[in-house]
């Protein structure tokens, strides 16, 4: 029987995994593989349409990522940023050399008319990935931060101001907008389809899921699909890897804890993957979800995001019995 993942996915956290299935996908361990990306991220910067989830899982997967920020291309030149220092412009928000020919080119392609969608599959396809890559939407669905300090674009919170202003509370842009039609098509038509299961990346719930799950019809069609859902956990030993999500569950009044990430996702999730070291936190997972499962889910080299997809396509297969 073949093997199909739909992965729901962020930024960072979440592309190693999804690395991990392309890797799979390449060995032909696995037949298909469609990855939505969260594009709340997203914004108009120095003219160009800037879409950095989107960049980050693209990057990952086509192997030309900066390992060591998780973001960005490696081997980057960043003259442009200097002379556009030099100039007083607006320097904030890092743009590499060859990272910005990809954002040129994103958006003269838009602005001659074409869909995020197929700008996004166009890239992925150029960079030998082999995997499907689209956006959550095709429109602009920014999300707004609601801090202390006032309401921000998401990336002036996330980068301009380093997450320090206090959370109060985050707006999704994705409320009013139509979920790519090929995302909705993918949950709803699930079983017709033999998805053998849909499988949300450890990226941050609140930052990168969330906005996915606001789109009309995507939470309700995983509360009511016939195949498994199944998320990893973005929490090991009450810490999150990468990034503020421990410091916004913390300003949400949330427990740092894979026990908070299954009762988030609780109305759809049918299995949570949480780290083998986290093993004592099993039986408080399971008030919220039907099944848990163990494994290493720390993903520092290559080697880590291949065992971690075998064993989510392994879960996959046998929940996809049970169900
Ligand atoms: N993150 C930063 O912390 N600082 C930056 O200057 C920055 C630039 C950047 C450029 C392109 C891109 O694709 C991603 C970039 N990121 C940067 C990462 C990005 O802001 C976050 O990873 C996501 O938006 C959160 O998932």
């Amino acid at each position: 029987m073949s093997t199909r993942i739909l992965a729901l996915c962020g930024g960072v956290g979440g592309a190693k995994l999804a690395f991990g299935f392309e890797s799979l996908l390449k060995a032909k361990l696995l037949d298909e593989l469609l990855i939505t990306v969260n594009t709340g991220d997203d914004f108009e910067h120095l003219g160009l349409t800037i879409c950095p989830d989107l960049d980050t899982v693209t990057y990952t997967l086509a192997g030309m990522v900066n390992t060591k920020t998780g973001w960005g291309r490696a081997d980057e030149s960043a003259h442009c940023m200097e002379a556009l220092r030099q100039l007083g412009g607006e320097d904030w928000f890092y743009l590499g050399d060859k990272d910005l020919a990809l954002h040129l080119e994103r958006t003269r392609l838009l602005k001659s008319g074409w869909t995020l969608t197929q700008v996004s599959q166009h890239f992925a396809e150029r960079l030998g990935i082999h995997a499907q890559i689209i956006p959550m939407c095709d429109e602009p669905a920014p999300t707004l931060v609601h801090t202390t300090a006032g309401v921000l674009p998401f990336q002036h919170y996330f980068v301009r101001e380093r997450c320090e202003p206090v959370l109060k509370s985050l707006e999704y842009g994705g409320e009013n907008t139509q979920a790519n039609p090929a995302l909705l098509e993918a949950i709803c038509g699930a079983e017709d389809a033999g998805l053998t299961a849909i499988v949300i990346c450890p990226s941050n719930p609140y930052l990168s899921v969330d906005p996915l799950l606001a789109l009309p019809g995507v939470r309700d069609g995983l509360a009511k699909t016939k195949v498994p859902v199944i998320a990893v956990s973005p929490i090991v030993g009450g810490q999150a890897l990468k990034g503020p999500t421990a410091k916004i569950m913390k300003e949400l009044g949330v427990e740092v804890s894979s026990q908070s990430i299954a009762a988030h996702y609780r109305d759809f999730l049918d299995c949570l993957i949480i780290d083998r070291g986290d093993a004592s936190e099993s039986e408080a997972v399971a008030s919220y979800v039907p099944h848990i499962e163990l494994a290493a889910t720390v993903m520092r080299i290559d080697q880590d995001k291949l065992a971690l997809a075998g064993r989510v396509l392994d879960i996959a297969k046998t929940l996809n019995h049970i169900k």
